[in-house]
């Protein structure tokens, strides 16, 4: 019998007008943004794949939920809320609210990190790394082997790999490492998930240590997904108690609640360590604010309170998987070459393979995402050499294996025609991939270069194709 198709499991209630841009606009816009698709402004761009990061469509029942925000300066009804639905959903018992994920990190880092310490990352993500950095903590990669490889299809690319842990304590001895800074569906691995089998046996040995894990659980339900379609005994779970077995492996997490919380702004930090949460709280009274508000309106912390709950209805976490992958597998059918299996969030364009005539100097990706957005005003990001930064020792380029064009599809935003829009310009562009000319970086921040740095093409005829 023929497949049947699985719609999305909403309606659309109300629509933003999406600008419409010519060639020549699209020129010029991104002479004037430096190449960069972070400093395009928002009007001249179309389909905006730059992040799935605080873009999501929030339903009815997280805008009427604003409503009844309560914004008392202290003690607020909203954040019981969100304490009790947090509570529920992640398991964890202390809560405390943050502008969003990176106040949560910034925190976490200045309390559990003392200085010449490692953290342990799989794999690493740019603000989570920073914060740790500055608290003076030294970052290690602990991710497989297959993460770094753009080839392998293995279904776990976020596994975390027990030898390499054991090469950091039998090296530098277990009171070395502050915490397992360990992230589901690793945004730089290319949303890719690990297993539970793998996320147990890592805490069995972790225990044996006494070193506790700190998720960053950002795209935690996402994982959850993958665990529930791929890993053997979990077909018949809830995605919803399968996030909280795999946070019970956990002192606690941070969480960007831009992301599988589904609201626009938010985050926050949560444990079952009371010593842990206190601290935290003594510190976001100077960086945030009050613990009932972190940094948050009173209706922010009602709408994370209802997306925290809509995030692990099934049906929704499965159509938006679902349309990641009809994304991915127009590309590889065309033989765009692509991170696989296909991530969570966004598919990865493996720039280096697409562009194979540049060297990583020249910033593939940086180029690979410019040309995209002059061929159709579709913006992607740049994850590579750029994001990477450079060594806090040598001051030399980061060179990650993975030079990748990331397209991020918002939660609940775009439909599938969308994604064909977005289908058509790679095939146009890998067809013609030739003409795709490098980048020279003409400005480059101290931190987090990629969101500010400026670039220009090597030749005069620009990057596009
Ligand atoms: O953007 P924030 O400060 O709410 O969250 C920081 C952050 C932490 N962890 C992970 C895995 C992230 O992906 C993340 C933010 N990601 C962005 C902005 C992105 O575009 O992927």
């Amino acid at each position: 019998m023929r497949p049947r198709t699985i719609a999305e499991p909403y309606r659309i209630k109300m629509v933003e007008p999406m600008p419409v841009t010519t060639r020549p606009q699209r020129e010029a816009a991104i002479r004037e943004a430096g190449w960069n698709t972070f400093l395009l402004p928002s009007d001249a761009v179309g389909i905006d794949l730059l992040t799935d990061s605080g873009t999501s469509a929030m339903s009815d029942r997280q805008w009427s939920a604003m409503m009844l925000g309560d914004e008392a300066y202290a003690g607020s009804r909203s954040f019981a809320n969100l304490e009790r639905a947090i509570r529920e959903i992640y398991g964890f018992e202390h809560v405390v609210p943050t502008h969003q994920g990176r106040a949560a990190e910034h925190l976490t880092s200045q309390i559990r990190i003392k200085p010449g310490q490692y953290v342990p990352m799989n794999m690493y993500f740019t603000t989570t790394r920073a914060h740790a950095e500055r608290a003076g903590g030294i970052f290690y990669d602990c991710i497989v082997d297959e993460a770094h490889d753009s080839h392998s299809e293995f279904p776990w690319k976020g596994n975390i790999d027990i030898q390499k842990l054991q090469k950091l304590v039998d090296a530098h001895g277990a009171e070395s490492i502050a915490y397992l800074s360990l992230a589901p569906c690793v945004n730089m691995a290319g949303g890719q998930p690990f297993s539970m089998a793998n996320i147990k046996a890592v805490a069995a040995w972790a225990k044996g240590y006494n070193l506790p894990i700190i998720f960053d659980a950002t795209r935690a339900v996402e994982n959850a997904y993958f665990i529930q379609s791929r890993e053997e005994g979990y077909a018949s779970r809830s995605v919803a108690s399968i996030l909280k077995e795999m946070m019970g492996y956990g002192e606690g997490c941070t969480v960007s609640s831009k992301k599988d919380n589904l609201v626009n702004i938010g985050g926050f930090m949560a444990t079952n360590n009371p010593d842990f949460a206190r601290k935290t709280k003594e510190l976001l009274v100077v960086f945030e604010g009050m613990p009932t508000y972190g940094g948050l309106a009173g209706r922010d912390l009602e709408a994370m309170a209802v997306g925290v709950r809509e995030m692990v209805e099934d049906a929704y976490i499965a159509s938006r998987i679902r349309q990641v992958a009809y994304l991915g597998q127009q590309l590889a059918d065309a033989g765009v070459p692509t991170v696989k299996p296909f991530g969570g969030h966004a598919i990865f364009l493996d720039a280096r393979a697409f562009l194979s005539h540049l060297p990583q100097d020249q910033f593939p990706a940086q180029s690979l995402a410019a040309a995209l957005y002059v061929d159709s005003g579709v913006r992607a990001m740049e994850r590579g050499i750029v994001s990477a930064g450079r060594d806090p020792k040598t001051h030399d380029h980061c060179r990650p294996k993975l030079e990748l064009v990331r397209l991020t599809i918002p939660r609940r935003v775009y439909t599938n025609l969308h994604m064909d829009v977005v289908a058509e310009s790679c095939i146009a562009l890998f067809e013609q991939r030739e003409k795709i000319q490098g980048l020279k970086m003409v400005y480059e921040p101290e931190s987090l270069r990629f969101f500010q740095a400026r670039f220009e093409p090597l030749v005069a005829a620009g990057v596009g194709a």
